[in-house]
């Protein structure tokens, strides 16, 4: 494999393109003259890159009529969506219908990042959310529009981050850039005076050699002014102002831009609201001293009474069945801890309510009426294991199990049965099927999925209640382990009713159960509910509609409502699969070069588990006796016929065919024929594409070869 970094920063693995990130941007490799230069060529006639893989889905997209899906993976910072993005660039340039869509299928990624990507410790602009971004095409094959489907936010970001990442983009870019104006009237300040942005974020000191090189890589040094929670390496300032030009060009207006900022600014302001204790009997709490102005500017700006916020956040709601009196409300004191919660809560569900929001918007300018097939493009976290493991990893590590398979049965298990069908004779490859790790997750009653939607059920829900059932159904899983036991993951001292392991295709991973019944019920306690439901803004208002719609309906006895993020994902994620399954394929797997993140590092140890995890492995050992191109035989003839001689087009295709290589004198090892086909070895359908499409004086010389080698 060529990855000189820097130079050569892809390559194929049969179809499968392997995007090295360069870290450095390398703007003749991406520029409209690359993007022109890839127009309608063959996989493999120019160097590896993301726009041949592009314009191959679109070629297989116009000749087979047939939708087409790229799916983009890696671990977090490998460039998924940067390979995405200049995927969608690629598309709507060459193939756009010239008009503002095009352009507004690019530029809503500006703005998809400020609300959902954030500095994580692995990536300046990690997304914390997955997507798949379809490009629709007309008759004409033409871009119509676009829609994207989002997965998964991020939501405990929201409220809390880890040492050195921050919270999403947006609330430090409208404490940066906004006008005086504007700041004044959210009643912003600096980010270190909000708590829910100064939690995570030391502050910054450029002392990694990997900072000062990216610091002095920067173009313009001037927003290196380190001030309090202001991350040097990015450019809050400016980054602000791109996101405002991007909302223009995608067509928001400036109400609907207040309208975000505004909520983006009530939920800084909730996230400042403390409690403590009465030192009463009843054992209750109320607002800090100082809470008061920021409860009153939080209520402000998400038109609520002030009243009504801070008994919805000190105190219960519960439907009370006691003394016959049925269905009699009483207010129940909560404590401050219960307290902190409640306000997190209502942070956490505002805020990823604005970014179902945002997304909605975004799939309004680019809207179609009708469309023949599109072009999906999948970006989504790869699989992942950190020290401490939650029900986020969980989800995603679930996700990629699927996607796993997907890969396997499109490149290993498809790819060995076409070429039994064909009689090919090439050795098998065993890869192993994962069915039983998915299954594990997803399936009914039994599953880790439906087992937790059992506990969240219960009146007392607890996640070591929760992790005993999980055990105690799988006791003999051969994927499935008590941390306590095992020797497969670093872990902390985990009781068994702490957490599960779980073997992944890629590895195993040892999850830590700790709030995963809080996180997965997506509902708001009533009070908190009916409050914001209720807003006088019509815009918070609009969030929160139709939100009661997929509720567990039950609501005995005051007892939280239910909404389940596990069973909504996996319905989303079956839906996603059933549509990657009725599209033709590609794949770009990209690799991290280094955990430093710098250009020109290439740590191979890194890189080959990467390969490794992705099943890359398996895919090398059938490729290395496969053929990854292949073409039908009546396809070749149809192309060829017209420049035939006379007795030529009386041949059958295949015989065609095997006339037509003969002649053009190609090794007989870089090709086989099977029942239907040629089958091409790695790079050489390129090159007999090449000379086929040479001027057609050589070809007509070639056909002639054909005919003398036929008499
Ligand atoms: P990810 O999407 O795979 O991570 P990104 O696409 O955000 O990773 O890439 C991370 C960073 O690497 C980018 O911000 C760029 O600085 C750099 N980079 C990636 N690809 C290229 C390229 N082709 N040329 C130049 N620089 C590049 V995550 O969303 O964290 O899973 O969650
Ligand atoms: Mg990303």
């Amino acid at each position: 494999m060529k990855s000189r970094i820097g130079k050569q920063v892809k390559t194929y693995v049969a179809n499968i393109l392997i995007a090295v990130n360069p870290y450095y941007d390398i703007p003749k490799l991406y520029g409209p003259d690359a993007i022109k230069s890839y127009q309608g060529k063959s996989l493999g006639t120019l160097p590896p890159h993301v726009y041949a893989i592009a314009d191959k889905a679109y070629r297989d997209m116009k000749v087979l009529k047939m939708s087409q899906s790229i799916i983009v993976s890696g671990e977090s910072g490998a460039g998924k969506t940067e390979n995405t993005k200049f995927v969608l660039r690629y598309l709507t340039t060459t193939y756009g219908s010239g008009q503002d869509i095009d352009e507004r299928i690019v530029e809503a990624n500006p703005l998809l990042e400020a609300f959902g990507n954030a500095k994580t410790v692995r990536n300046n602009n990690s997304s914390r959310f997955g997507k798949f971004v379809e490009i629709h095409f007309n008759q004409k094959n033409a871009v119509v529009g676009g829609f994207v489907s989002h997965y998964l936010l991020e939501k405990s970001r929201i409220c809390m981050q880890s040492n050195d990442e921050r919270n999403y983009h947006i609330f430090y870019r409208l404490c940066a850039g906004a006008s005086e104006d504007i700041k004044k009237n959210l009643h912003l300040d600096s980010p270190d005076s909000f708590r829910y942005l100064n939690r995570g974020c030391t502050r910054y000191f450029a002392s990694k050699d990997s900072d000062k090189q990216i610091l002095q890589n920067r173009k313009s040094p001037e927003h290196v002014k380190v001030g309090a929670l202001k991350d040097p390496l990015l450019d809050d300032h400016g980054d602000f102002n791109r996101m405002c030009v991007a909302m223009k060009k995608i067509g928001l207006d400036d109400t609907e831009k207040l309208d975000l900022f505004r909520v983006v600014a009530g939920v800084l302001h909730l996230g400042n609201i403390d409690f403590e204790e009465t030192g009463s009997s009843s054992g209750g709490c109320v607002l800090k001293n100082q809470s008061g102005q920021t409860l009153e500017y939080c209520a402000d700006l998400l038109g609520l009474d002030q009243d009504d916020l801070r008994v919805s956040l000190t105190t219960r709601v519960m439907l009370t069945t006691a003394g016959g009196a049925k269905g009699t409300v009483i207010k129940v004191p909560l404590k401050v801890e219960q307290a902190n919660n409640a306000r997190d809560a209502l942070a956490k569900a505002v805020y990823s309510r604005l970014f179902d929001h945002v997304v909605k918007r975004v799939n309004q300018c680019f809207p179609f009426d009708t469309s023949s097939n599109f072009i999906g493009v999948l970006d989504i976290a790869g699989f992942e294991y950190f020290e401490h493991n939650s029900f986020e990893q969980f989800c995603i590590n679930y996700c990629n199990e699927k996607l796993q398979q997907f890969f396997n049965e499109r490149i290993l298990k498809e790819e060995q049965e076409l070429y039994q069908k064909e009689g090919l004779g090439v050795n098998e490859v065993h890869y192993v099927d994962n069915q039983d790790c998915i299954d594990l997750v997803e399936a009914k009653l039994v599953g880790i999925l439906d087992i937790l939607d059992e506990e969240n059920r219960l009146p007392q829900p607890s996640d070591q209640h929760f992790t005993l059932a999980v055990h105690g159904k799988h006791k003999d899983h051969f994927r499935l382990t008590v941390p306590r036991k095992s020797k497969l993951t670093i872990h902390r001292n985990l009781r068994d009713n702490e957490g599960f392991i779980v073997r992944h295709f890629a590895g195993a991973v040892c999850y830590e159960t700790t709030r995963f019944v809080e996180k997965n019920n997506d509902a708001l306690h009533m009070s908190l509910e009916s409050l914001v439901c209720e807003s006088k803004d019509k815009f918070v208002r609009e969030l929160f509609e139709n939100s009661n719609s997929t509720k567990d309906t039950k609501h005995k006895s005051g007892k939280l409502s239910f909404i389940s993020v596990g069973n909504k994902f996996k319905t989303q994620l079956n839906l996603l699969l059933e549509k990657l399954r009725s599209t033709g394929s590609s794949f770009i797997r990209c690799v991290k070069p280094n955990l430093k993140m710098v250009s020109h590092q290439f740590e191979g140890a890194l890189i080959l588990s990467q390969l490794q995890c992705s099943g890359m492995v398996s895919v090398l050992d059938l490729m290395q006796g496969g053929f990854p191109s292949r073409a039908p035989f009546h396809e070749l003839y149809n192309m060829y016929k017209q420049y035939m001689p006379e007795k030529l087009t009386r041949l059958n295709p295949r015989l065609f065919c095997k006339a037509l290589f003969k002649a053009l004198g190609l090794n007989d090892n870089d090709f086989k024929f099977g029942l239907t086909r040629v089958f091409f070895r790695p790079g050489k359908f390129a090159e007999f594409d090449q000379i086929m499409k040479s001027d057609p004086e050589h070809l007509a010389e070639l056909l002639k070869k054909v005919n003398q080698w036929l008499v």
